[in-house]
């Protein structure tokens, strides 16, 4: 090991022999995915992610009394400046990274603008020793042109104009990875890469880039923890979570457990969260039961809506003229007092068609209603 890297001067090599090292004798207190007073229900994850080198998470406890939790290999994190006019999330930019390629394991990048710092976090357990893969793909997105030339370009039907993908533009430099107890060199990768294809095209840049890292020490040598917490299994109040890390930097929480009675109704919005505006008020059982919920009641007041009509299917009876179309990809819509109904379907397409929307009942009351044809576009905005 040590022979093939041997490559330059000795003393570039101490901060690649990453490994078996010393315990700290003093670490930084771990964090746990828990808050001060948050409340707890059923059953809840609970992560703890170490924050010192060599100093992994060594016990998950409630009360006082440890609990079984699973090692993680920690939190790791792809580092890098942002140019150029930045990236948007609507693009949907991601990096992939090693053989986690399924679209649930893409890491899509949010806004962020030229000139920031931007970090995307994955498992650690997703790296390995040795040579490692991180793929920054470019997304794209629709918009509307006149230019028929650009990559992609389509005329749509009924001359209402022309659209071509256009890719997010963005530039990354100064590119790093970091795991706690690894050292990955990314000294392969060139300082700056360049994305994007100025205006569907026009300015051929990048749109996908492999790079490579390569990591000296073992993933998840500094290790946390992670555990299903039952909090059923707690009697309701006050409960302390903390957690421990080898050098004895402990992290402590207080936590307020309040679980339902077996069979009551699940209440939205749940215990301890704050509300402003109008907000539905839900009292629900599991589905497949026989049992139904008898009252709902705000400050010990019975909750009730505005009189609605009763439970039931109504219907919206249009037609479409013959000639230009109705068509499901622009994503049309009615609002009945206010409650998006999507037409969903192309009608009008052979001739004249009498289209049928069917809606709940209860988006109607007594008295004026008012329901708005709305037309959509191709994003669906
Ligand atoms: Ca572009
Ligand atoms: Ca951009």
């Amino acid at each position: 090991m040590a022979l093939l890297l041997v490559a330059g001067p000795a003393t570039t090599l101490s901060p690649t022999l990453a490994g078996a090292q010393a315990i700290p004798t003093s670490g930084n207190a771990p964090l746990i995915s828990l808050s001060n007073g948050q409340n707890l229900e059923g059953e809840v994850p609970v992560v703890v992610e170490p924050v010192t080198e060599n100093d992994s998470v060594t016990t998950l406890a409630v009360d006082g009394d440890r609990i079984g939790a699973d090692k993680t290999a920690g939190t790791a994190h792809f580092a890098f400046e942002m140019g150029g006019n930045g990236t948007e999330a609507r693009y949907r930019n991601y990096i992939t990274v090693n053989g986690h390629t399924a679209d649930a394991d893409r890491v899509y990048l949010p806004d962020i603008p030229g000139g920031q710092v931007g970090t995307l976090d994955f498992p650690g357990d997703w790296l390995q020793p040795g040579s490692n893969t991180i793929t920054v793909q470019a997304g794209a997105n629709w918009v509307d042109s006149t230019t028929k030339t650009a990559v992609g370009y389509e005329e749509l039907p009924n001359g209402e104009g022309g659209r071509c993908p256009n890719y997010d533009d963005y530039a990354l430099s100064s590119i790093s990875l970091s795991l706690l107890g690894v050292v990955a060199d990314g000294e392969q990768n060139l300082f700056s890469y360049s994305f994007g294809d100025g205006t569907c095209g026009s300015s051929a840049k990048l749109l996908k880039q492999a790079l490579t890292f390569v990591i000296s020490g073992e993933p998840g040598s500094t290790s946390g923890l992670r555990a299903d917490l039952d909090t059923t299994r707690l009697t309701n109040g006050t409960h302390t979570v903390s957690a421990t890390t080898q050098s004895g930097a402990k992290t402590s929480v207080t936590v307020d457990v309040n679980n339902s009675p077996v069979g009551a109704a699940v209440v939205t919005p749940g215990d301890g969260a704050r509300i402003r505006g109008t907000r539905p008020v839900i009292a629900a059982l599991p589905t497949g039961g026989k049992d139904h919920v008898e009252s709902l009641a705000v400050d010990d007041k019975p909750a009730e809506n505005a009189e609605a009509l009763a439970t039931g299917t109504a219907t919206l009876g249009l037609r479409v003229e013959a000639g230009n179309s109705i068509e499901a990809r622009y994503q049309n819509y009615a609002l009945v007092n206010g409650h998006r109904v999507d037409l969903g379907g192309d009608y009008g397409a052979t001739g004249a068609e009498d289209v049928r929307l069917a809606f709940p009942t209860r988006f109607l009351h007594l008295g004026d209603n008012v329901v708005e044809v709305r037309t959509g576009d191709y994003n669906g905005t």
